[in-house]
């Protein structure tokens, strides 16, 4: 509900919508303009030509004539135009772009500025998205687990078979259009044995209703597939990439898929990673393996998105050379240049795993002539897990904005995903949804936050984080200054408190084994995983310099590896991604490693308990509902850094036998 006062203002510009666009975003960009402004104002404004004073006008470009089509030019095919045109003889305000699609955006970005209180009268809005692919991957299995979910089952499939519950489909390619996402893979990177046919004629005909539903919503779908789909589909003896019987598979493959879903985007690939299959196994490389399912595609327009999570997750923990931050860019900046211009290359923010604070990868901006588009990670696995509140924009934008000097100074991996500083033809971001079947969808209601602000981050990286926080909190709680205060508070102190409690100094992983809540200080210390913090009596972290380490530091551009291979200006927060130091060791705040480790948990449960108390002043200004669930997580979330702080300190204090400056207690 609008509030009252700028209702009163501002609702004569509400009252008719005429569209002049009946394609099907057309439509639903007309609906979904017309269903918001019924909830919103209360009335239910007319759709034709009415007796009202002011109008909505929606059309594309070739069916208005109410402002220069010069104008136009400086939009993309996605881009639009928002403008209040009070000279024009019935005052209008028009929502215009080349496309249908476009206009949805425009529709979706007009209900913003009703649900920002905006004043309607003078608008003049021109937008376009920064970044070509904005996509949400799932990784949903088809007896409708989720790996790495947290908020129910899947919305998608059940019992190994497709749900019947549409209109929650539907309802989710609203969210995710809302916020200008428009691609979206639907099932597991880790493609099982029942996932393996979703590319086959049992389950195409599921797969083409769900791409109808998100293609109606400016989405387009996309399949996670099996590497060794020819094996196990199509009783070929081989999955080789350059055997001409697999190559020939593919291509009847792809025709199928096109049959049912014309405009299908493509396959997402994860090969030779964690068990996958992949083109290893054949003595060929990633490019060989990609431009076989590119060249397959190709004719149809489909694009192969080629994971770039590869790495020896067999390794031997006494192994000291062996860096598994290495091996992306080890693995893949050798193939730079062969690779099909239908291939693009998706990289993981950082070297490891998502983690709460790692290095960034040095692979963006290591491959000049190769797409690359980046993969965030929306649901919380390494972050608490959507029972700790973790607010993630902040850590997204910090690596956006990371400079990598890749085209000297001023090179930051946002101007490298979004295909400008090399000019690839595909280029963008995609990330791991945080939704499931749970009625608010995120299962923490203030997790939708994540999903939000990812959407609106990935359209335009220029945005702050202060901005994209405060339409969310306005739209989803509403204009009173004590709750929209608190809560965007709450949002942004949220990450630096998880990393307090957690992880100091960019060590990572001190989780347990497989789910990955809760510490667990050496729960992978001695394992096959390449994820080591090496402390031992007198010191911790990872010596990653070329100097004495892995030599991982070489992999950046000169600018960047200088800092991280010095110890004295290594950012802290890095200190002990890049360098073993003693404890003793003085940070540049002033304060030893080992004080650091006890004072940030000390202070991150004091932290977290401020959150609970932040929370409980809004008590009687939020509804019952969202106030308990957020309630009863944070306590959860209360009891887990308890339990963080006292496993992390004392295993710290056990291993130095250095006491809390402070006295504070350790077990
Ligand atoms: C890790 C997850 C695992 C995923 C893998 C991936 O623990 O469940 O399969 O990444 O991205 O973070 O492929």
């Amino acid at each position: 509900m609008a509030d009252k006062n700028w209702l009163n203002e501002n609702e004569k510009w509400l009252k008719t919508i005429v569209s002049l666009v009946d394609t099907e975003l057309g439509q639903s960009a007309k609906t979904e303009l017309y269903d918001a402004i019924t909830k919103m104002s209360g009335e239910k404004p007319t759709t034709v030509d009415s007796t009202s004073t002011h109008q909505i006008v929606l059309a594309t470009t070739e069916n208005q004539n109410l402002i220069s089509h010069q104008l136009f030019d400086r939009l993309n095919d996605e881009g639009y135009i928002i403008r209040t045109i009070t000279e024009h003889e019935k005052p209008t305000i028009l929502l215009s772009a080349k496309t249908d699609k476009g206009l949805l955006y425009a529709s979706f970005h007009f209900l913003r500025l009703i649900q920002t209180k905006q004043h309607l009268g003078s608008l003049n809005i021109v937008e376009n998205p920064k970044n070509q692919l904005r996509m949400i991957n799932h990784w949903d299995n088809m007896d409708g687990s989720i790996e790495r979910g947290y908020a129910g089952k899947s919305i998608f499939f059940e019992n190994n078979a497709f749900t019947t519950n549409l209109e929650r489909i539907k309802d989710y390619a609203r969210i995710l259009s809302s916020v200008g996402i428009n691609a979206i893979s639907i099932n597991n990177v880790n493609v099982h044995t029942v996932e393996t046919k979703l590319i086959t004629d049992e389950f195409l005909p599921d797969v083409a209703t769900v791409a109808n539903i998100f293609r109606s919503y400016g989405i387009q779908t996309f399949l996670s597939i099996n590497y060794a789909s020819p094996i196990q589909l199509g009783q070929l003896t081989t999955a080789d990439p350059l055997d001409p019987t697999v190559r020939n598979w593919w291509k009847e493959k792809a025709k199928d898929v096109y049959r049912f879903i014309p405009d299908f985007g493509g396959f997402v690939v994860k090969a030779d990673s964690e068990h996958r299959p992949g083109p290893f196994t054949y003595e060929r490389n990633h490019a060989d393996g990609s431009n076989m399912l590119a060249e397959a595609l190709e004719p149809f327009g489909g694009i192969v998105i080629w994971r770039c999570f590869v790495y020896n997750c067999m390794q031997d923990w006494r192994d000291r050379k062996t860096d598994r931050a290495r091996a992306a860019y080890d693995h893949f900046k050798p193939l730079d240049g062969q690779f099909y211009d239908n291939v693009v290359l998706q990289i993981k923010n950082g070297p490891m795993d998502f983690q709460v604070r790692e290095a960034n990868s040095p692979l963006f901006g290591a491959m000049t002539k190769t797409n690359q588009i980046l993969e965030f990670q929306v649901t919380q696995e390494y972050t608490g897990q959507q029972i700790d509140l973790c607010y993630l924009i902040s850590q997204w934008k910090e690596i956006l904005e990371f400079d990598t000097f890749a085209a000297g100074a001023g090179t930051p991996i946002k101007r490298i995903v979004d295909g400008s500083t090399f000019e690839n033809k595909i280029s963008g971001i995609a990330a791991v949804s945080n939704i499931g079947n749970d009625d608010n969808w995120t299962g923490h209601q203030l997790a939708q936050a994540n999903l939000y602000g990812y959407g609106r981050l990935i359209w335009n990286p220029d945005l702050s984080t202060e901005v994209i926080t405060d339409e969310w909190v306005r739209a989803t709680f509403g204009h009173d200054p004590e709750v929209v205060e608190h809560v965007t508070a709450m949002l942004f102190d949220s990450w630096p408190i998880y990393e307090n409690y957690t992880s100091p100094l960019g060590v990572g992983w001190m989780v347990n084994p497989n789910h990955h809540y809760g510490p667990n200080v050496d729960g992978y210390e001695y394992s096959v995983w390449g994820t080591y913090h090496f402390a031992d009596n007198e010191g911790i972290g990872v010596d990653r310099t070329v100097s004495s380490g892995t030599g991982y530091t070489a992999q950046y551009f000169k600018e960047n590896k200088e800092i991280y291979e010095s110890l004295e200006i290594c950012p802290d927060d890095l200190l002990l991604f890049f360098h073993h130091v003693p404890y003793t060791h003085k940070l540049q705040s002033g304060v030893t490693v080992i004080q650091h480790i006890y004072n940030t948990h000390f202070e991150g449960v004091e932290q977290a308990i401020g959150l609970m108390e932040r929370w409980s002043l809004l008590k009687d200004k939020v509804d019952e509902e969202r106030y308990q669930n957020v309630m009863n997580r944070l306590n959860q979330q209360i009891e887990n850094a308890k339990q963080w702080r006292d496993m992390i300190n004392t295993y710290f204090f056990r291993k130095s036998g250095i006491k809390d400056e402070k006295n504070r207690t350790i077990y």
